[in-house]
């Protein structure tokens, strides 16, 4: 907290004697009063995202911080059993193990994250008390298990009979396929996720503005189905799966996690808000960017960026057809086709 405090005093200081950047200054992002347009939204991945967007706008309607905001919003799909790809219910990896990645971002540049957590359904604010409570950025594994354990957090088996017979039936072939959600068929019945695949996975990412015009994301996921244990995606990586800078906007990705690594995904979608792209704009790139780096898996994979702006603008671009997210703002609630790539 005293940490936080500090970060915040020097912050402060910095802003009031204004801040030069790419020849633009910039004004006091922490403290400066309300805009005249209300520019409160949030945004996130997938179309599970508009029951966690739900959940972040009570908090945003109601003048709170876009952290908390964002926080509170991807606790609904960790604790939805149904959902398949993050928290709860998730599915395991090839040891029948749920392990989660997420991680938090706020306007401050101060971030948490946890990487292969086992046995906490709400990884993403394991991840918040990192960032709060701790000198660290990331904890990992039983380490990072042992300090939300600590910290009151109570100790549940993730694995729901669901995942676990869905996870024994992949076992009859062990193929890792990490082919993802090219239609967006995830959630239909007749094409219930698993077992074996393709549609293996779908992690949320959230960024929001509140009412002050700040920023803040979340990221929240159980991985690729399947993998091996240990593994780690880009979902609790600050900058690949999730980058907030205050001053220019925030993005977030859902995807095979290894090519959004490969670029540093969520930051590269940032830096190009910041040289002058639009948020949609900016997601086409960097999945144009993956597509350069490795052009053989491009074509049968998915990677989706999500992007919002300091001005409330938003957009987003996939490599494939299928990647959708939710919206929800004063004006409007709804949920919208990325446009992709490959069609
Ligand atoms: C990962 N990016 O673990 C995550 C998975 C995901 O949509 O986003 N799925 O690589």
């Amino acid at each position: 907290m005293i940490a936080t405090r500090r970060k915040f005093l020097q912050t402060s200081v910095l802003s009031s004697a204004a801040v030069l950047t790419g020849g633009q200054v910039l004004a006091d992002t922490a403290s400066r009063p309300q805009p005249a347009v209300d520019n409160r939204i949030v945004i996130s991945t997938w179309d599970f995202g508009k029951a966690a967007n739900a959940e972040a706008w009570k908090i945003l309607s109601k003048g709170g911080r876009a952290l908390d905001a964002v926080e509170a919003g991807v606790k609904v799909p960790e604790a939805d059993p149904s959902n398949r790809s993050v928290g709860y219910g998730g599915l395991p990896d090839r040891d029948g193990r749920v392990t989660l990645d997420a991680c938090i971002m706020d306007e401050f540049y101060n971030c948490g994250s946890v990487m292969a957590l086992e046995h906490i359904v709400h990884a993403i604010s394991v991840a918040r008390l990192v960032m709060e409570k701790t000198p660290h950025i990331v904890l990992a594994g039983d380490g990072a298990l042992q300090f939300a354990l600590a910290n009151g957090f109570e100790k549940q088996n993730l694995l729901t009979p669901e995942s676990e017979a869905a996870w024994r039936k992949w076992l009859k072939t062990s193929r890792y396929e990490p082919v993802m959600n090219v239609e967006n068929k995830l959630f239909r019945k007749e094409n219930d996720p698993m077992p074996g695949g393709p549609y293996n996975h779908d992690t949320i990412g959230m960024v929001a503005m509140d009412g002050t015009g700040n920023l803040s994301g979340a990221c929240t996921t159980s991985g690729m189905a399947y993998k091996i244990h240990g593994r780690v995606g880009d979902s609790p990586i600050i900058g690949a799966g999730l980058y907030v800078d205050n001053e220019v906007g925030a993005a977030t990705s859902t995807g095979v996690g290894e090519e959004v690594i490969r670029i540093v995904g969520s930051h590269l979608v940032v830096e190009l808000m910041r040289q002058g792209r639009s948020p949609e704009a900016a997601c086409r790139e960097a999945v144009e960017r993956i597509i350069q780096r490795n052009p053989g898996q491009a074509k049968k994979i998915q990677v989706g960026f999500l992007a919002l702006n300091k001005k409330g603008e938003y957009g987003a671009w996939a490599l494939q057809k299928g990647f959708t997210y939710a919206v929800k703002n004063n004006r409007e609630e709804n949920i919208f086709a990325s446009k992709s790539i490959y069609t």
